[in-house]
């Protein structure tokens, strides 16, 4: 059994206690390693080496840090197939997927930070000949990142590099579920010879160590990206000490396809933006809202699309999807299904498990899932289920489309479709979210503000907001 450790001070840790928490492949049910369940004095030990390692790191010249990061992304992308292979095991998501997403991101992220940093600067204000007014930018301190078990090593890292890049030194906990490529990361840091303390990964769960994070009296920032009820406590917790929060959190992302729309296109990109990731991906489209008059051809098609995915293996180059991230999660989405009955909807196609054989028998999967004749205000349509489940309804008019775009408690991204470019603009000016695609899906620049709105959360993330997040702003005033 493969035992994983903290990275803390430099060097791979025991927990101090020695307790452990199962690791599972959720493609197919088997426990693979074991995790970290780590306490307080494993988060006292990693902010204490954070401390220690602060004045070297902030003080670091910007090109030696860069250096660092650079190391790091160039590190991921030589150990790409290595990695890519733990994250598929430990999300359950397609070997492709993580090849081709996961991991190329996550080195992406280190090298966009790692050359950002280099490119920060301030602002200066003359005032009236009587002085001169300059903006600094220094960072916080020791700062915290939690990350979610759907995209790890992605998100885990579009924390972890801004932080450092902004002269901070960092405690991470990425999720429980999914450990390993974060462990792995711990290695590299090893590997290009990250000063000790620089960055911290203490594995373990929420309530138990996550919390013991948030409390500490010496992390000054978080950034979270989960579920919006956690989202809401952490807030709560930072709140108590003023403390810094950038929360990314849940969505329910409407995709509204106009008459007008290139429809080929359209449904591609609407298949691809409903089940990437088995559905578990905030950013999804889960509610497609087509104009009436092309309801009838979009639903024909679109399902036809869908009912021709293949669900499968992981490792199966030829599977769309695989597995879903726990038991738990699977029969929750599958709750979903149940409800949707109730509420008066129509399965058009999936709402089942999928049986995969071999040595997936015992894996988390099912059918992608298109339902049809709910209502906008239904839990169907009102709750983020964050699976392989997408409702479809007809709309009549602009405002109605946008109406019902925007009558959920979240607002994280939208998708619109249509070749009126005064209707699009038009329409993405209305919309209540912090992202709008117009004729794309999923297109990341990564300078770019990304983030939520309303319960999707708290700040942007990307580009210098990212490392301003993780910084504050001085106004020093000079008299001439
Ligand atoms: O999130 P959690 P989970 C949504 C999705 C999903 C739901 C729960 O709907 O079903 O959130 O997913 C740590 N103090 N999203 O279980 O519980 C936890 O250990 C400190 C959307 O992943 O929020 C993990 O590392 N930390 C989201 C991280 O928080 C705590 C992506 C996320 O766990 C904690 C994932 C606490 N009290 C899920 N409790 C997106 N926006 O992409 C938990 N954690």
């Amino acid at each position: 059994m493969h035992y994983l450790n903290n990275y803390i001070g430099g060097r791979q840790c025991t927990p101090m206690q020695d307790e452990y928490l199962d690791d599972f492949n959720p493609a197919t049910g088997e426990t693979y390693a074991q995790v970290p369940d780590s306490e307080e004095s494993d988060v006292e030990l990693a902010v204490e080496a954070a401390q220690r390692a602060f004045p070297g790191w902030s003080r670091m010249p910007k090109k030696k840090r860069a250096d660092y990061l650079l190391a790091i992304a160039k590190r991921i992308e030589e150990r790409l197939e290595e990695l890519a292979l733990a994250e598929s095991s430990d999300t359950g998501k397609p070997l492709g997927l993580t090849r081709r997403v996961d991991i190329p991101r996550a080195a992406a992220n280190f090298h966009f930070f790692g050359t950002a940093l280099m490119h920060t600067s301030g602002k200066a204000y003359e005032t009236d000949g009587q002085a001169i007014n300059y903006t600094l930018r220094q960072p916080l301190g020791v700062v915290a990142c939690i990350s979610p078990w759907n995209l790890p090593l992605y998100l885990f890292s579009w924390k972890v590099a801004p932080a450092l890049a902004a002269g901070n030194t960092v405690v991470a906990k990425p999720s429980e579920l999914t450990p390993m490529t974060a462990a792995l990361l711990g290695e590299i840091c090893q590997e290009v010879k990250l000063p000790p303390g620089v960055l911290n990964i203490v594995h373990g769960t929420g309530p138990k160590v996550g919390q013991k994070i948030i409390e500490h009296p010496d992390i000054k920032a978080i950034s979270f990206t989960g579920g919006t009820q956690t989202g809401l406590h952490i807030a709560q917790l930072a709140a108590k000490e003023l403390k810094k929060v950038s929360l990314e959190l849940g969505g329910k992302n409407p995709n509204i396809i106009f008459a007008d729309a290139p429809l080929e296109k359209a449904i591609e990109t609407s298949v691809r933006g409903s089940f990437t990731n088995q559905g578990q991906v905030c950013l999804c489209g889960s509610r497609l809202l087509i104009e009436r008059s092309i309801y009838e051809e979009f639903k024909e098609k679109f399902v036809d699309a869908v009912s021709k995915l293949r669900v499968g293996d992981p490792l199966d180059t030829t599977a769309d999807l695989s597995a879903l991230i726990s038991k738990n999660h699977l029969d929750k989405v599958l709750s979903y299904i149940e409800v949707a009955k109730k509420e008066g909807g129509t399965i058009l196609t999936g709402g089942n498990v999928v049986q995969v054989r071999g040595r997936c028998e015992d894996g988390y999967f099912m059918a992608p899932t298109v339902i049809e004749g709910l209502s906008q205000n239904c839990r169907v349509n009102q709750e983020e289920i964050f699976g392989p489940v997408v409702t479809l309804a007809p709309f009549d008019t602009e405002e109605e489309a946008i109406g019902y775009a925007n009558a959920t408690k979240y607002g994280l991204a939208s998708t619109i479709w249509t070749n009126d470019t005064s209707r699009a603009h038009r329409v993405a000016h209305a919309l209540d979210t912090g992202i709008v695609w117009i004729n794309c899906w999923m297109l990341r620049d990564l300078r770019t503000p990304f983030g939520g709105m309303k319960q999707s959360g708290v700040g942007r993330e990307g580009g210098f907001e990212a490392m301003n997040f993780f910084t504050e702003e001085k106004n020093i005033c000079v008299s001439l």
